[in-house]
């Protein structure tokens, strides 16, 4: 097979570059190792920064978003019994951010693909990468019996944090900068109206809970847990009691609990791989940087990725311009490791650490008291939220 752009990874990230590159009339394969219902099916991200939005509409995606996601101008912290609001309208210069789910926006790219005759090449097995330092890369894969070799100019390893693309690196030439958090979330997904119209991150001494949505019948909650914990050590009355005993009494008063929809438990990491670009390959999105999800920034770093390496495809097939292609890792990094930052300090300041010393529990208290005492924190806050320019 050939192609101008081979993407590796048919999630958020591959999906919405080819669906931009299609509309500019540059050619593009996607590879996806799972099956459409099993990436449709995995239940991830709710908040999308106006800069997600903004490229969802250009990708001609954007109208069932538009129509059924919702616009929250802010949230709140819980911290014990007590609450407060971060304005985001407020402290954003009138910004705020978009409520509507990952696996929503997935089945819309999908959608927009079957509409453009676009491939995408379900179970793809074996995917491995050639000749990326070629002029003629490759990307072969087993679908059954068959191998098959899809010649290209440009790869795209759109394939999350174990997929194939960073790892056909070089040792040599990548670094790795990793944290590990010492807990994971438990989600739950649940047939039930959400507890409260806008978000609640809060901080309790029994550890982390947030609570989230994905419409007015449909509610997402999350709470800290240790890593040796097991989803089947926690049925769905375990969690409900567990999630109310962190939420401020009269938050957990109105809850209102059904049975869980989906349950699944995710370990928070921090990481990113360095440089983005190796050859004629390009990493994006979660294949090269993840971040704990306590910022909600994962979606919306990758799709900084995304715009970038757009705009820099086209200057180069349209105007033979690879100014973009060649400042593509930097420019990426730049803006990947202020997420990185953001995350890890709302990670930082939301939850209950096993080692956690009575001074690191005081310095947590002052700086939620310094937050909501401070208009410049709450703005810098704000800021970082919904997003920092690309
Ligand atoms: P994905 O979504 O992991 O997609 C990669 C795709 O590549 C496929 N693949 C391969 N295909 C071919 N060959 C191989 N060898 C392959 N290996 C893998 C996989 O099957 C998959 O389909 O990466 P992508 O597209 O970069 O998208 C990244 C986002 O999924 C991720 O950043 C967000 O979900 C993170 N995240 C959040 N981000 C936000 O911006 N806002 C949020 O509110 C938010 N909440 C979250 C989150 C992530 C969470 N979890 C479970 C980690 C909440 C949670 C709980
Ligand atoms: C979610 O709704 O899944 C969600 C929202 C905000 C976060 C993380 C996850 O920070």
């Amino acid at each position: 097979m050939k192609t101008q752009v081979c993407i590796v990874g048919g999630g958020p990230s591959g999906l919405m570059l080819a669906q931009l590159l299609h509309l500019k009339g540059i050619d593009t394969i996607v590879l996806e190792r799972q099956s459409r219902e099993y990436v449709l099916g995995r239940i991830r991200a709710g908040v999308l920064e106006h800069g997600f939005a903004a490229l969802m509409r250009e990708a001609q995606c954007g109208e069932r978003m538009d129509r059924e996601g919702q616009i929250h101008d802010g949230f709140f912290v819980a911290d014990g019994a007590t609450m407060h609001r971060v304005d985001l309208h407020k402290y954003s210069g009138g910004s705020s951010v978009m409520v509507y789910g990952q696996t929503e926006l997935t089945r819309d790219l999908y959608e927009a693909r079957d509409r453009m005759k676009g491939q995408v090449i379900h179970n793809a097995e074996d995917v491995t990468l050639h000749d990326l330092t070629s002029n003629h890369p490759s990307v072969t894969f087993r679908a059954g019996d068959e191998i098959i070799r899809v010649e290209c100019d440009y790869v795209i390893g759109a394939d999350g944090f174990h997929g194939v693309s960073r790892k056909s690196i070089p040792k040599t030439v990548l670094r790795e900068y990793e944290k590990l958090y010492p807990f994971g979330w438990l989600g739950v997904l649940s047939r039930t109206p959400p507890v409260s119209p806008e978000l609640i991150y809060a901080r309790h001494e029994r550890g982390f809970a947030l609570c989230s949505l994905r419409s007015n019948v449909l509610s997402r909650y999350y709470i800290q847990v240790p890593l040796t914990d097991a989803v089947e050590d926690w049925n769905d009355d375990a969690f409900w009691t567990e999630l109310k005993r962190r939420l401020p009494d009269e938050v957990a008063a109105r809850m209102v609990t059904g049975p869980s929809i989906e349950k699944s438990i995710a370990p928070l990491r921090s990481f990113v791989a360095e440089p983005m670009r190796y050859g004629n390959l390009f990493l994006a999105g979660d294949s090269a940087h993840i971040v704990p999800p306590t910022g909600a920034r994962g979606l919306n770093t990758a799709a900084s990725d995304i715009q970038y390496l757009y705009h820099a495809m086209v200057a180069h097939y349209q105007r033979g311009d690879d100014s973009g292609l060649e400042g593509y890792s930097a420019k990426a990094l730049a803006r990947v490791w202020k997420a990185q930052r953001f995350s890890w300090w709302l990670t930082t300041l939301l939850h209950r650490f096993p080692d956690q010393s009575d001074y690191d529990r005081r310095l947590q208290d002052s700086e939620l008291a310094y937050l909501f005492s401070s208009e410049a924190a709450q703005r810098s806050l704000a800021e970082n939220y919904v997003g920092l320019p690309y």
